[in-house]
């Protein structure tokens, strides 16, 4: 193991300065480790769908929100719905009560529902649609879809 060779007027045992050099390269590479962690890439959030279809009479829609990955961290998300054909305000004719809020995710967790409730009417009309969209994502980055439209098929007569 090693011999010694000659190095200037000095006889210098190549084994030994071998060993050492390794010794020290893995002190080097350790602390490195220690100091400077690979970086987990961030979750990406989105629905699990694009669109839902949901019967007027079914009394609420579950959409699904998931993460690409479990997590360590907590990872929030807000969601809100918006109005389009179908409408959460109209006095007598509302399609859908309007929500927003923020989707928790504790660590290892990676899907949330979100229910959002339809309402019942007597009146006639044709399919209505709204939006609901993520944004504002923390400990996670946004992914598609972020947007997701739910349909409401009506089911009255329209004699
Ligand atoms: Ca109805
Ligand atoms: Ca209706």
């Amino acid at each position: 193991m090693g011999r010694w060779i000659c190095k200037g007027s000095w006889w210098v045992w190549l084994g030994l300065n071998g060993v050492l050099a390794a010794a020290v390269g893995i002190v080097v590479w350790a602390g490195a480790k220690a100091q400077d962690p690979m970086p987990q890439p961030l979750p990406v959030v989105s629905f699990s769908e694009s669109e839902y279809v949901v019967g007027e009479g079914d009394g609420s829609v579950t959409i699904t929100v998931t993460l690409s990955q479990a997590s360590t961290g907590t990872v929030t998300v807000d969601y809100a719905t918006s109005d389009g054909t179908a409408t959460s305000h109209h006095c007598i004719a509302a399609d859908y009560v309007a929500a927003s809020g923020t989707l928790s995710f504790a660590p290892g967790q990676t899907s949330r529902a979100v229910v959002i409730y339809i309402l019942e009417n007597p009146v006639c009309e044709s399919s209505r649609t709204f939006t609901v969209t993520l944004s504002n994502p923390r400990g996670g980055s946004l992914g598609s879809p972020s947007t997701s439209a739910v349909t409401i098929l009506d089911n009255d007569s329209c004699e």
